[in-house]
């Protein structure tokens, strides 16, 4: 597979120059200074193409471009919104950057409850942590009817957690689930928003009545309308699974498993409508079995994330773990993708807080020397599979 790694554009602090020290091939990006649905110009395209080939480097995926809310909610600007969405696929295409991350989860596009967890070795990684999630919704957010969707010993735990919680650490979370998390690189709310909680509730209320059912017609409806695009320019498009694979706070998540991977493939049947196989977040719902579901969508996937996570048996937490350790098999997913197709671009994803990272800003998630280890590790398992089967 292609070495690549997510570059968060010309302010990331993780330079070029640097990547190109340590074996990266191909970059993943977006023009992140361009809000939400609007179009992507043919000339900022091409000038960031550039810039990144003067690194000796190639532009091999964008990730992402943005799918609106009003899309997935079918807002009355969606007409429009998909316009824009058509003709940013038609520069990207002219500009041949050809494969397009993007994700279709509801208002939230991942979820953890703590940033920095300790590690018993000294390194920091993500987690989260179901009770506290559940503290967050029925406490904090207090979504009308969160109940429901825990059990006795879940709202047991949030009682006791209340008892301790103080202001300070609900401002830390309410900063963890809706600002870091939801709005991460492209969100629908920021830092300098002064009600966060407020904003929110008003994003999760755009989906009152919205079921899975609903949900999948407005994915299909969307893919649809794009794919002569696609097929003009020979663009791949590459959803990104559910993070985490399941229900939360009462929002439809219809990329979860293998179930639902089938049901977008064949509702738009189309060898450019496929999937960025995130084994993390596929890894962290006890129902996937991760190297699986490699080997019945290999075909269809245009783009790799290796990770993998540790869920607790009773699910009540779940957290990063070792690229060669945990649920996904890293492994077995490298032997399974390199043997479709050696050019798939890979990106490690995620990576420990370690060695100094912790004090230079970074995306969560994103650390230098946490990735950096990481994708030493898989680039030895590539070539060990390379050789042991002679590809
Ligand atoms: C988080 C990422 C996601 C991903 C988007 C793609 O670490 O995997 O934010 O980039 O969901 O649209």
């Amino acid at each position: 597979m292609e070495k690549t790694w997510r570059w968060f554009g010309k302010k990331d602090k993780i330079t070029l120059s640097m990547l190109r020290q340590i074996g990266v091939e191909g970059i993943v990006t977006a023009l992140h200074e361009i809000p939400n649905g609007e179009v992507w110009p043919l000339e900022a395209i091409l000038d960031l193409k550039q810039y990144i080939e003067s690194y000796g480097l190639r532009w091999s995926v964008v990730e992402s471009l943005p799918v609106c809310e009003a899309i997935k909610y079918v807002g009355p600007e969606r007409e429009q919104l998909i316009e824009n969405y058509k003709i940013s696929l038609a520069n990207l295409g002219k500009a041949g950057v050809k494969t397009i991350c993007y994700n279709f989860m509801p208002v939230l596009d991942w979820a953890r409850t703590d940033l920095a967890h300790p590690y018993p070795n000294g390194t920091t990684s993500l987690y989260f942590d179901r009770k506290t999630f559940a503290y967050f919704d029925c406490r904090i957010l207090q979504r009308a009817g969160a109940e429901k969707d825990y059990s006795e010993a879940e709202l047991a735990a949030v009682e006791e957690m209340a008892k301790q919680m103080t202001p300070e650490d609900d401002a830390k979370l309410i900063d963890t689930i809706i600002v870091k998390t939801q709005g991460f690189v492209n969100g629908n709310i920021t830092e300098n928003d002064r009600e966060p909680v407020v904003l929110f509730r008003k994003l999760l209320a755009l989906y009152e009545g919205i079921d899975k059912d609903t949900l999948r017609e407005n994915m299909r409806y969307f893919l649809a309308a794009i794919m002569p695009v696609c097929d003009e320019y020979g663009i791949n498009m590459c959803v990104h699974p559910d993070d985490p694979p399941m229900q939360i706070l009462g929002l439809p998540r219809i990329v979860t498993c293998a179930e639902d991977i089938r049901w977008f493939l064949n509702a738009v049947d189309n060898p450019h409508n496929g999937l960025t196989f995130c084994a993390g977040s596929l890894s962290a719902g006890l129902q996937n079995d991760v190297p699986a579901l490699a080997r019945e969508f290999a075909g269809r996937t245009h783009f790799v994330h290796l990770r993998s996570t540790e869920v607790a048996p009773d699910n009540s937490y779940f957290q990063e773990a070792d690229h060669l350790g945990g649920r996904a098999n890293v492994i077995e997913l490298v032997r399974i993708f390199e043997r479709e197709n050696p050019n798939l671009p890979m990106r490690v994803d995620h990576g420990p807080t370690m060695l100094g990272d912790e004090e230079k800003g970074y995306n969560a998630g994103y650390s230098f020397h946490g990735r950096m280890l990481a994708l030493g590790k898989v680039d030895g398992i590539m070539a060990t599979v390379r050789q042991l089967e002679n590809l």
